[in-house]
């Protein structure tokens, strides 16, 4: 870890208090005038940090910038020393991940961005990650896991998305089929999860599950075409660094040890579309139909004319009504 890094690690550890500029240099084993510099190069970089005279330095908490630290902070011991990476920009987190996982990187390596240029949905949709306003994240997962198993995995991360920010927001949390998360009618969060196979053995080499989140944007930062479906967390403080560090946990506790049937019913009793009309495309033909239930997989049960049809994920988007875009 580079000295500035680790002045700032004991700044998040105290935040909001003063600690000493002599405490700072025997922590980190530097100099005073280090400390100094590493103040005010962090300063630099905007973090709110103010200094009194025979109090030393002390870290603002309204400060939401993203940093390595602020996110390792608040993992706990057993995830503490997980690869993180944070960027200020990139086309896609998913993709970093993706290329990440091929060069070997490890289970529960965590890739964040303050923004994206070429974030993506499924079937090549764009996902708008305006600058600062949300969290781009992505984690890597060598799960123990069979390929029927992971077909389950979009569903396992909505769930554990949805557990790790209800306490963000007054609103209940509603689920989508299959991998977004309401708010208020609005869609604040989708989530893509991306499988890598082992060619050789046929099994999977890892997953990336990509989560985007809005937290504070408003109607003007989203591009006119979703301006009425999106929507965001809306928080008062925001510490993203926290909320991502709490969405990797609930993550990855939930692909460490899920119990199938307990997933299925929380995601169920969160489900927006159940006894609804929806439409969905198959083979390039629209089909209507009522959302009926969530199958022991994951599936959508949709009664089509009397008949149930299971819709699997990744095979089909769903419409709720004509006047109504979201996918
Ligand atoms: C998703 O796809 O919603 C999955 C989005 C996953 C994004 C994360 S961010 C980190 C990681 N890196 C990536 O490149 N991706 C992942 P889908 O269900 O296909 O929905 C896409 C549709 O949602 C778009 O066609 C829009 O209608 C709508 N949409 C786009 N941006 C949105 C936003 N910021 N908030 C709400 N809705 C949005």
């Amino acid at each position: 870890m580079k000295t500035k890094n680790k002045v700032l690690f004991l700044l998040e550890e105290n935040v909001n208090s003063y600690i000493s500029g002599q405490h700072i240099a025997d922590q980190v084993g530097i100099s005073r005038m280090a400390v100094w510099k590493a103040i005010r190069s962090l300063k630099d970089e905007g973090y709110l940090i103010d200094s009194i005279t025979n109090k030393g330095y002390r870290l603002l908490l309204k400060n939401d910038i993203l940093s390595e630290e602020g996110i390792r902070k608040n993992l706990r011991e057993e995830y503490k020393n997980n690869p993180i990476l944070v960027m200020e920009s990139t086309g896609s987190t998913n993709s970093d991940a993706k290329k990440m996982g091929i060069d070997g990187a490890l289970h529960g390596t965590v890739v964040v961005t303050n923004e994206q240029t070429q974030g993506r949905g499924r079937f090549g949709r764009t996902f708008s990650s305006s600058k600062g306003k949300g969290i781009y994240m992505s984690i890597i997962i060598r799960p123990a896991m069979n390929i029927q198993e992971v077909a389950f995995s979009t569903i396992l991360s909505v769930v554990a998305v949805s557990r790790a920010i209800r306490q963000y927001t007054s609103d209940s949390l509603e689920v989508k089929w299959v991998n977004d998360i309401y708010a208020n009618g609005k869609k604040i969060c989708g989530i893509l999860t991306e499988l890598v196979s082992d060619i050789e053995s046929g099994g999977i080499d890892f997953i990336v599950v990509g989560v985007g989140l809005n937290v504070n944007a408003s109607a003007s930062d989203f591009p006119e075409d979703i301006r009425n479906i999106a929507g965001s967390l809306q928080i008062s403080e925001v510490n993203r660094n926290k909320i991502i560090s709490e969405i990797s946990m609930e993550i990855m506790d939930l692909f460490k040890n899920f119990e199938a049937e307990q997933i299925i019913q929380e995601y169920r009793e969160q489900q927006l579309l159940l006894g609804k009309s929806i439409r969905y495309e198959r083979n390039g033909e629209i089909i209507e139909g009522i959302a009926k239930d969530i199958d022991p997989y994951g599936g959508l049960i949709v009664d089509v004319k009397g008949n149930d049809v299971v819709l699997r994920s990744g095979e089909v988007s769903v419409k709720m009504s004509d006047d109504d875009n979201v996918k």
